[in-house]
This record gives structure tokens, sequence and C-alpha cells, in this order.
């Protein structure tokens, strides 16, 4: 979908309209919208395009997103509990678009969210988490240079005692199944939905346990 790079918002609008009569909410973000902001993230890379242009197709994919697929998919909520998650983007990262999609999705499932923000400190994510009785804690990290801060999280829950407490999930363009392992987290999801299918499993298999 080019026109998110050429940022003609009301044809982009139209666009997503008419995507949104044949295909799932979901659907059109991560087949459509999600890969023209890869692709403004290649050229980036590239030289082609400055931070202007990152910030201009930030502030457009989040318009449309809270326009056209919040209320969407807010309106399928069963508000059944399914549990207690607080998210958030890693100490140094502001990223937050990825984030914001899959906290959606989960309260979309039924989950409770505790939204943290951006630039979230370890001491920040364990404190939060222990202040609402968490069962999940939900990294986000797209920058290659402060991943590593999401280790600390582990890390600062295993000198607490309290690692087996939290039912611990990764994600985003930096982090990986393999750095999940390395840092002891307890799954990566590569999408909102592979996250919540993860996150799913995972407190079920918790629950029998208990
Ligand atoms: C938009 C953007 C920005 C915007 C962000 C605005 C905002 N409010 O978020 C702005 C302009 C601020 C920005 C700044 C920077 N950016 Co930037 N940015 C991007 C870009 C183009 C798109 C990111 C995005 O929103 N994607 C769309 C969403 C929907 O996708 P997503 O975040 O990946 O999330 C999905 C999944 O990953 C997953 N997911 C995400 N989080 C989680 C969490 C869990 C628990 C789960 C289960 C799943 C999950 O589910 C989401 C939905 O499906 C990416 C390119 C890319 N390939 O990602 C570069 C990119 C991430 N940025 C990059 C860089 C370098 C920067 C800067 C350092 C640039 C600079 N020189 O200042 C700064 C960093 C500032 C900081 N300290 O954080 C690099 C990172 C390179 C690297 N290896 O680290 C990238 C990859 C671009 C590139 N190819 O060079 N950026």
């Amino acid at each position: 979908m080019s026109t998110v790079e050429e940022i003609d918002i009301s044809k982009l609008e139209k666009l997503v309209e008419e995507a949104l009569e044949k295909y799932e909410p979901y659907d059109v973000i991560e087949k459509a919208l999600r890969p023209a902001m890869e692709e403004v993230g290649r050229k980036f890379e590239r030289g082609e395009y400055f931070i202007a242009e990152l910030v201009l197709v930030a502030d457009v994919f989040k318009e449309i997103f809270n326009k056209f697929f919040k209320p969407r998919v807010s309106k399928v909520s069963k508000a059944k509990p399914m549990g207690k998650v607080v998210i958030g983007t890693i100490e140094g990262d502001i990223h937050d678009i990825g984030k914001s999609i899959v906290a959606a999705i989960l309260e979309a499932s039924g989950f409770e969210v505790i939204d943290l923000g951006v630039d979230v400190s370890a001491d920040k994510f364990v404190k939060e988490a222990e202040k609402h009785s968490a069962d999940v804690i939900a990294m986000s990290s797209l920058l290659t240079t402060t991943m590593l801060n999401m280790g600390k999280v582990t890390e600062l829950l295993k000198e607490k005692g309290i690692r087996d407490k939290y039912i611990v999930i990764i994600g985003g363009a930096a982090a990986s199944e393999e750095f999940a392992r390395k840092i002891g987290a307890d799954a990566y999801g590569i999408d909102a939905y592979d996250g919540l299918k993860k996150l799913k499993k995972l407190i079920a298999e918790k629950r029998k346990q208990q």
C-alpha cells in the first residue's frame, strides 16, 4: 500500500474503508499497513527517508488505527477476564504503535491491560506488575540498541525471587524467538495474534499446574 508513504490521507482512508468491507480489521493492519511501515523503515535505512518521514507515517498510522480499527476491535470484546497484563515499550525505546496494537488486541480478547507506555525501565515493569497483581509482563522492543534492557526485567524478577509469578512475553522488530530464550522470557510473539495465542496457551498451562 504505497499510499501510506505518499501520505494521501483521504485516498488512504477510502482504501482502508474498502478493505474493511472485505477483510477482518486485523488482517488489514498486518497485511497492508504494517508491510507499508516496514518499507518506510527500509527506505530510512537506505537514507532515502529521514526522521521527518518516519514521524509523518507514524502519525498517519496512528490516526488510521484510532479512527478505523480501535472501535472495531473493542466491539468484539467478550469482557471475559483472561488475565491481567502489564505492557510497555522497553527503556530507551519510544516506538509505541505495535505495542498499542498488541494492547488493543489483548483487551478485545478479554485481558485486563495496564499500558505503561514507552521507555519503561525494568524497575517500573516489575513494580507495576506487583502493584496490579498481574499475570503477564509484555514488552515491546524495536531497537537493537536497547533490546538488552528486556533482559534486565527477567533478571530483576529472578533477583527478587518472583520470576515464576509471571509469564513474560516479548515482541517487536528487534525481538525474536532466540532472543526470548536468551533472556529467559517465556514467549515471543511475531505479531499481536501470535502473542495472544501463546499467552492463552501459557495461561491455561499455568492454571492447570495451580
Ligand atoms: C515509525 C517508526 C519510528 C517513529 C515511531 C513513532 C511511534 N510513535 O511509534 C519514530 C520517528 C519516533 C522513530 C524513531 C526512531 N527510529 Co524508528 N521506525 C519506525 C518504523 C518505520 C515503523 C515502526 C512501526 O510502527 N511499525 C508498525 C507496527 C504495527 O509494527 P511493530 O512495531 O513491529 O509491531 C508489531 C509486531 O512487531 C508485534 N509486536 C510489537 N511489540 C510487541 C510486543 C509483544 C509482547 C508482542 C507479543 C508482539 C509485539 O505486534 C505488532 C502488531 O502486529 C520502523 C521500521 C520497522 N521495520 O519496524 C523504524 C525502526 C524501528 N526505527 C529505527 C530507528 C533507528 C529509529 C531511531 C533510532 C532513528 C534516529 N536516528 O533517531 C529513532 C529511535 C527513537 C527511540 N529512542 O525509540 C530502526 C531500528 C533499527 C535497529 N536495528 O535498531 C527501524 C527498524 C528502521 C530501520 N530499518 O532503520 N521510528
